[in-house]
């Protein structure tokens, strides 16, 4: 089985992807072949520092490696590296509609987030998305709720890829957790968490057990003082009980009974000792990582040399049934 995903250097890696995404990479690895990008053509669709963005690759490599990807066994390396991307990207472009794009949702978030700033780039990321799917013959593409979407597009465009000029790519499905395939925002729960909304809406992985203090005692809770999960009327505690089930491997509603007679105050403290130790071995391999970062530079140059190769024979296929 190919498995396919990526996450942008778009700010810092929060426990949204790590649990709904990177969680469910570090599985697929023991049973897959699996290639995880960095897709910085993806973080540049939106304004962004340039003078970060290499700090910023380096940091997600750092997530990759400290969540439990093993570069041995899996294939990680940056888009921009293997220049077949914008290659496929720009031949899916001529047969993608204009119609599908504009109707994508995060399209139309982003557009009204940076309405100063919309560029084609941002309509044409999906395209570019399916292209980094497609080429490498991906069969699964696990992603959080948010980019579900976007590969139901890619499916859309290999369907008709395929009856346009023969069967050329394998189709691929998405996988989306039942639970916990969108954390919300910890400052407004009826948000996703994001990358780039303010510090105190998302817990990073290598916080420290300060801020995930400070983060999980401010976090937004709901009125009435029962522990129950109840996205519709509970939003915040909700949010709050499916992070710690993810955590702690327990079901929610063991942790309702547990807490049954508990504060939220209590709770949260629960909860914050509970991430303090989670998140502990990432900061450690952290700053292990962060004193060889030659050793990450090695890793993208070795992983972008095997992804060109499969990326390669993808494209020599697709010139072909296109009359290139
Ligand atoms: N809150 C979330 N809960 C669950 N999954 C999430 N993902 C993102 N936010 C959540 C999933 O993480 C993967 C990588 O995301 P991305 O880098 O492609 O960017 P995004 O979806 O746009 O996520 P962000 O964090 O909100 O970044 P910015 O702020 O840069 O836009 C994807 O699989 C995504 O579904």
């Amino acid at each position: 089985m190919k498995i396919f995903s990526g996450i942008q250097p778009s700010g810092n890696i929060h426990i949204g992807n790590y649990l709904a995404v990177i969680k469910q990479w570090v599985a697929f690895q023991e049973k897959a072949d699996c290639i995880f990008c960095i897709v910085d053509w993806h973080a540049i669709t939106v304004p962004y520092e340039t003078k970060t963005l290499q700090q910023k690759i380096k940091e997600v490599a750092s997530i990759y490696l400290a969540s439990g990807i093993n570069p041995e066994k899996s294939i990680v390396f940056v888009q921009s590296q293997v220049k077949e991307h914008s290659e496929l990207a720009w031949l899916l472009n001529t047969i993608t509609s204009l119609g599908d794009l504009q109707r994508m949702t995060q399209f139309k978030d982003k557009s009204q987030k940076h309405s100063q700033n919309i560029c084609a780039g941002l309509l044409n990321y999906p395209v570019l998305m399916a292209g980094d799917i497609l080429l490498y013959q991906t069969e699964v593409v696990p992603v959080g709720e948010d980019q579900k979407q976007h590969v139901e597009l890619a499916r859309t465009i290999a369907k008709k890829f395929n009856s346009k000029f023969g069967e050329t790519f394998k189709i691929p499905e998405v996988s989306v957790l039942k639970i916990g395939a969108k954390i919300m925002s910890l400052t407004n729960p009826d948000k996703k968490m994001s990358k780039s909304d303010p510090e105190s809406s998302r817990i990073g992985l290598f916080d420290s057990p300060e801020q995930i203090k400070k983060k999980i005692g401010s976090a937004t809770t709901d009125s009435g003082r029962e522990i129950k999960f109840n996205p519709k009327e509970k939003p915040g505690i909700s949010n709050l009980l499916t992070i710690y089930s993810l955590f702690s491997d327990k079901p929610i509603k063991d942790l309702e009974n547990a807490f049954a007679s508990q504060s939220y105050q209590s709770f949260k403290q629960s909860l914050t000792d509970l991430l303090v130790e989670k998140l502990e071995p990432f900061r450690n391999k952290k700053s292990e990582l962060d004193k060889n970062p030659e050793f990450i530079e090695k890793i993208l140059a070795d992983g972008a040399k095997r992804a060109e190769k499969q990326a390669q024979e993808t494209m020599q296929k697709v010139k072909k049934v296109m009359g290139l």
